[in-house]
């Protein structure tokens, strides 16, 4: 498994639509084990293809607590099919926007289909942290990042950080 570069804001690759992938093959399995890799070393809960410089539509997820008991979950094509009217705020933070956090509304649950690691079909019912941070991780694949949810000054602010914070390596 290998550690990948995580993209950060301005760069324009996050605001591409991500593509249908159309095969779950090994190569597609080597790309996800090596996302997940890149999350735990971040770390974080979750990661989108485009955030290692691949726009098509891969997720990878663990909000287990317990480092000793990982619990990997792997989204390829995942389709929102049904949110709940009620909204649930999470202060959000995001790898490609390191360091900088904001409270987000979202549709406090929702339903997701998608294939699973082997290609197979599954359907989801998402609530709490998962709801929030499979929204958050689908808004990637359709070119969308947090912060674009601020005011312009907000959003201004935290880019300007992400490049200082990037410069200084
Ligand atoms: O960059 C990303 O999309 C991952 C992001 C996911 C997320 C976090 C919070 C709300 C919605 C989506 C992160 O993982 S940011 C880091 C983080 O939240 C975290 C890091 C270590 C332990 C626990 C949380
Ligand atoms: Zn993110």
């Amino acid at each position: 498994m290998a550690i990948l570069p995580i993209v950060t804001v301005p760069d324009p690759l996050l605001k591409t639509i991500s593509s249908p992938v159309e095969s779950v093959d090994d190569e597609l399995r080597k790309l996800m084990d090596d996302m997940l890799e890149t999350m735990y070393a971040a770390p974080g809960i979750g990661l989108a293809a485009v955030q290692v410089g691949r726009p098509i539509r891969v997720l990878v997820m663990d909000l287990s607590e317990d480092e000793d008991n990982p619990d990997p979950k792997y989204y390829v094509n995942p389709v929102l099919t049904w949110t709940s009217e009620d909204l649930a705020t999470y202060n959000e933070g995001c790898l490609s926007v390191p360091e900088q956090y904001a409270d987000i509304d979202r549709p406090a649950e929702c339903k997701i289909t998608f294939l699973d690691y082997y290609g197979n079909e599954q359907h989801i019912h998402a609530t709490g942290l998962f709801s929030t941070c499979i929204q958050h991780e689908m808004d990637h694949l359709n070119g969308i990042v947090f912060i674009d949810y601020l005011s312009s000054l907000k959003k201004s602010m935290a880019v300007r950080k992400v490049k200082k914070l990037v410069r200084e390596g």
